[in-house]
């Protein structure tokens, strides 16, 4: 146990001090040395700490509160329009070998970057509230959870760390037990000078989101928006993660999490990995349109999976809130997410109405008059623009959800059935396919690509490869990944415990341009096509590229043959150009590519030849 003595709490927000463990504090103090804070003041995670901050950002002008009878309990906040989505291009991993990195990240030296970042961020919290946050990625004292620190100069940063993390200063009693932690520090890099007026979204046109998995650390400068700054999430959970994981034997991984409840009343628990703004939001509240069936949500956007003692593959969801896309999200999209919505929501870059509520692209037509676009203008609904931003999101925390499932907090996680990866392509890969068997599962995670969407900054609309749908969020060599993937199947295949692995496409397009499956609810048909096979009920096509359908139930659906066909079937020429472009795209991996992944590719062609 490491030593702990009272933090100073040089601030009239925090009533009593806490007990802050010395290699804490120590690294507080030097922050504020560096970043020169007007104040430091620890959080707890409190509800009273809650309306503090909120209080903050409505007189900072941050937070526009929502009309109560409409939204209560609700802010829109609006982000400078420069500061909207992740910056893969300014996200970088240090790592001492840049081999370490792979090649899918942007790699700098870790002294190098220190070096920068100390001079950049120099006295970059100047005149603002240095806030530190310590948190519990996952239920506090599971042994699947592991303990973090983040510091901030933003008050909307620190308030949205409560509802995506759990905050609590016993994470800081675990910290002086031993418990090793991740440092994260953030900093919009807008220092006030003495009397300035502060902006509604202070940022710098400048940003680094910079991790250091040797040391277990993580800069983040210049942003205040959601992935580049709430670092628990897309920094920690994923590429910080992702690098313990492999030290310990773990995985930590973008993907959702659901109970699946046949008819017969037996639960199934699948994980699915899909690229951003594929819809995992809405997979994760689906409402089956089969009846029978039900799905509860135990989380949106990231799992970490572990063997547990009984040998079987155990997830939990590390976060506890979402911070979905709004955009898209109607009644009849995600009526779960609605009612969710519906009060104590923060929503940022959303239109305002004329009556004090939200308005996304989708939510409901025809387009309200009177609108306030995200940019804070009047929305002009005949210039084609958007009036919430694509990207924009909403903050809520996981309890909220009408269709959250009991285990969502247990510390033991729940043991994992199926693993489904997707991607959002109008063409190539069928509706769904089981994998001929784990390594044969790799190989499809690892070819996963999907068209671009607005969450990252990119061209929408342009195919790209994302292994695992991990590419933005993978902490070290792409190669190392896939073999770690392929040692656990090792490991869980030991006790013959191994979850089966699926692909799907939602996102077939038929030759009009229009969707080929109807997608949402009746996913739920694909899903039974799933638990049917783990049950062993029903037999599979063997195809070139996998276990296809011999028959799915699309009773009542208005499909023709020809679109079911398309559907269930395999496009030869496509699946060829699309394992070529694949391969070029593994090649960069160099000696690294595991050789059980160049077999599966091979074992392909061979069967698309043959
Ligand atoms: C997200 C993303 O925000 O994947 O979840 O970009
Ligand atoms: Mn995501």
């Amino acid at each position: 146990m490491t030593p702990t003595i009272d933090a100073p709490t040089r601030t009239t927000q925090t009533s009593s001090a806490v007990s802050a463990p010395v290699e804490v504090l120590e690294w507080v103090h030097e922050a504020a040395a560096w970043l020169t804070p007007r104040e430091v003041v620890w959080c707890d995670g409190s509800p009273a700490e809650a309306q503090r901050l909120t209080a903050t950002l409505v007189e900072s002008g941050t937070f526009t509160p929502l009309n109560p009878e409409k939204r209560p309990g609700s802010y829109l906040a609006r982000s400078e329009p420069s500061d909207v989505a992740r910056v893969e291009s300014r996200t970088f991993v240090c790592t001492t070998d840049p081999l370490d990195a792979g090649p899918t990240n942007n790699w700098v030296d870790p002294q190098e970057m220190k070096d920068t970042l100390r001079e950049v961020a120099r006295g970059s919290m100047a005149g603002r509230t240095l806030y530190v946050v310590p948190f519990s990625m996952g239920p506090l004292d599971s042994p699947l959870s592991r303990p973090g620190v983040q510091i901030t100069d933003s008050a909307y940063v620190a308030l949205s760390l409560h509802t995506m993390v759990r905050v609590s200063t016993t994470v800081l009693v675990r910290i002086a037990e031993g418990a090793s932690w991740t440092r994260c520090t953030h900093t919009v890099g807008a220092p006030l000078a003495e009397g300035e007026i502060d902006s509604a979204w202070p940022c710098n046109d400048t940003k680094y989101i910079s991790h250091f998995p040797e040391s277990n650390e993580i800069i983040s400068f210049g942003s205040a928006y959601g992935g580049n700054a709430l670092l628990p999430k897309k920094a920690f959970a994923l590429r910080m993660a992702s690098v313990l994981a492999k030290n310990e034997g773990w995985l930590a991984e973008h993907m959702l999490l659901v109970k699946v409840t046949s008819p017969e009343g037996k639960s199934y628990t699948m994980v699915a990995a899909f690229p951003s703004a594929c819809g995992k939001t809405n997979f994760a509240m689906m409402q089956p349109s089969l009846p029978g069936w039900k799905i509860e949500t135990l989380g949106d956007d990231i799992a970490w999976l572990a063997p547990g003692t009984d040998g079987r593959l155990r997830a939990i969801n590390p976060e506890a809130g979402f911070f979905g896309v709004a955009p898209g999200t109607s009644t009849s999209t995600n009526p779960v997410a609605m009612t969710m919505l519906e009060k104590n929501t923060v929503f940022t870059n959303v239109a305002l109405t004329s009556d004090g509520d939200v308005w996304w692209e989708g939510m409901s037509k025809p387009t309200p008059e009177g609108l306030t676009n995200w940019l804070g203008e009047s929305h002009d609904p005949d210039s084609g623009e958007a009036a919430a931003h694509p990207n924009s999101r909403f903050t809520v925390g996981l309890e909220a959800c009408p269709s959250l499932a009991s285990e969502w907090d247990d510390p033991e996680g729940v043991v994992v059935d199926a693993i489904i990866f997707g991607g959002r392509r109008s063409s190539t890969v069928p509706l769904v396919l089981e994998s001929r068997n784990w390594n044969h599962g790799v190989f499809l995670g690892a070819t996963i690509a999907s068209e671009r969407t607005a969450a990252a900054e990119g061209e929408v609309g342009e195919v790209r490869r994302d292994p695992f749908a991990m590419l933005p969020f993978l902490g070290y060599n792409l190669g190392d990944y896939l073999q770690h993937w392929l040692s656990m199947g090792d490991t869980l295949r030991v006790t013959g415990r191994l979850p089966r692995i699926f692909q799907v496409n939602w996102f077939q397009k038929g030759e009009d341009g229009s969707f080929l499956w109807p997608g949402f609810g009746e996913n739920s048909r694909v899903l039974e096509w799933m638990v049917d096979r783990l049950e062993g009920r029903v037999a599979a096509q063997d195809s070139p590229i996998g276990l296809l359908p011999k028959s799915l139930n699309t009773e009542g659906l208005d499909l023709d043959s020809s679109s079911i066909d398309a559907l269930t079937s395999v496009d030869t020429a496509a699946v060829e150009a699309d394992l070529d472009d694949a391969e070029e795209f593994l090649a960069r991996c160099e000696d690294r590519l595991p050789v059980a992944i160049t077999e599966e590719l091979a074992a392909t062609r061979i069967r698309l030849r043959s």
